[in-house]
């Protein structure tokens, strides 16, 4: 999502930087740029006018006391009134005596059933113990769909088929959390194609018996403005806490993630980043604008990298990989990690300037090719490591007779290094970095 705002939008501020001093004409050149970059991207008309005003203010007004410099302090604010749009940082509103009940709500095939499987996940992790509970009754296909992704995740479901009425339902369910020990309920409850009344009245009464500290709307962040329209109807009959927005992972225009907190007031409090049951992140305002501008997602990159192994190699691996430092050793270590941390291709999306290069290459690093790389490197001496450049023809018989491989294995993996590392150093000294520096990065 958002890789042709993010292009456009990068585009527009390098033309800007190339101008050095700014004059107001200049400014409002530029940001009527901006404006046409995120209208095409679908984020609701009111919504754009009022963030370019909050801009154009902001900027002209340092305008005012001095000849304006550079296109960085724009961006800084563009940055800036961007993270204020997304709204505030996610956060689950569970006080009081548990146990806490989540309802999810939403439209037929937005991902409820999904997000109730990765919240149980994710809170569970955080060291609660939830139950699910199965309130979509309409299709048999539905509650058995909870129940495998329960018994797949070793989270308990609670379901009773499809002939109790779902209020019914999810009150038991609150009394056996009660009973057994739960402290959370998330419950799943039904969807139809569109908002309609009995569908309404049916979430109303769940709502009644179970006093949900959070009602949370699941929409898919694919459907553009109609996903912001079904937020402000459900909010209306049901008083929303919060939004999940899923299949962010998706290539549409990105124009419902921006515009959905502004229109609705309501707050977005996770994000579905994929299909699998770890595909959930908090939302982080900040770091969405980062990645919209084109500045990757140097943090999300960095938690990821802490989650799949410690925190000095992160922060190690972090660094060097920003300053462009590493050899084969690293290189080695590096596919390793990655592997641990999700597919290639998503990772390089995090990198600034790599959203297009994660979208071409995206090599499947099998466990067979990793065993190769391995053996291979294995077999070059610490020196050649350090510097591959030492390896030629003679040198790469011997190592590919010392890992089992061929030479053309050799070949393609050293020719991988070197793509890598110039990347590398295209990031290094690219605008990403300057970028990230002015923004605290
Ligand atoms: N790519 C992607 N797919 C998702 C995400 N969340 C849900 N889905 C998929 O969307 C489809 C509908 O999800 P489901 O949970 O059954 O929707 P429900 O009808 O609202 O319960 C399924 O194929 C899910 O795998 C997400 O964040 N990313
Ligand atoms: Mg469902």
């Amino acid at each position: 999502m958002f890789e042709s705002l993010t292009d456009k939008l990068q585009a527009i501020f390098e033309r800007m930087g190339k101008r050095g001093l700014l004059t107001e004409a200049d400014v409002k050149a530029g940001l009527r740029e901006v404006r046409l970059a995120l209208l095409e991207a679908d984020v609701n008309y009111k919504v754009v006018k009022d963030f370019i005003r909050r801009v154009q203010e902001r900027a002209v007004g340092v305008e005012i006391h001095r000849r304006l410099s550079p296109a960085q302090q724009v961006i800084k604010i563009v940055h800036e009134e961007l993270i204020a749009t997304l709204g505030e940082p996610g956060r689950l509103q569970l006080e009081g005596p548990p146990p806490h009940v989540l309802m999810l709500v939403g439209l037929h095939g937005s991902g409820k059933t999904t997000t109730v499987a990765k919240l149980g996940l994710w809170l569970r992790k955080k060291g609660r113990r939830p139950l699910l509970v199965a309130a979509d009754t309409y299709r048999p296909a539905a509650v058995r769909q909870l129940e495998v992704l329960g018994r797949q995740l070793d989270l308990p479901v609670h379901s009773e088929g499809t002939e109790v009425p779902p209020p019914e339902i999810c009150a038991h369910a609150l009394e056996r959390a009660r009973q057994e020990g739960y402290d959370l309920l998330i419950l799943d409850t039904a969807g139809r194609h569109q908002i309609d009344d009995a569908m309404m009245a049916e979430l109303e009464a769940v709502k009644a018996r179970t006093q949900p500290h959070e009602i949370l709307l699941v929409a898919d962040a694919m459907t553009g403005q109609e996903a912001v329209n079904v937020a402000q109807g459900f909010h209306q009959r049901l008083g929303l806490t919060g939004l999940i927005l899923t299949k962010l992972d998706g290539d549409a225009r990105g124009g419902a993630a921006i515009s959905m907190r502004a229109v609705t007031g309501v707050p977005i409090k996770f994000v579905g980043v994929g299909e699998k049951p770890t595909a959930l992140e908090l939302f982080h305002p900040d770091r969405l604008a980062s990645r919209i501008l084109g500045m990757g997602d140097v943090l999300t990159l960095i938690e990821r990298a802490e989650a799949a192994f410690d925190q000095e190699e992160a922060q190690r691996a972090a660094e060097k990989l920003l300053r462009a430092e590493f050899d084969l050793e690293d290189f080695r270590q590096q596919l390793q990690q990655l592997k641990k941390m999700g597919p290639l291709s998503q990772l390089l999306e995090l990198i600034p300037g790599f959203q297009q290069i994660g979208k071409e290459i995206a090599p499947e690093v099998t466990d067979q090719e990793l065993k190769k790389i391995e053996a291979i490197i294995n077999s070059m001496t610490p020196e050649e490591r350090r510097n591959p450049r030492i390896i030629n023809a003679s040198r790469r018989r011997r190592i590919a007779r010392g890992s089992g491989t061929t030479v053309a294995d050799v070949n393609a993996l050293l020719r991988q290094f070197r793509q890598t590392q110039k990347m590398m150093k295209q990031l290094s000294k690219g605008g990403g970095r300057d970028l990230l520096r002015m923004l605290g990065l």
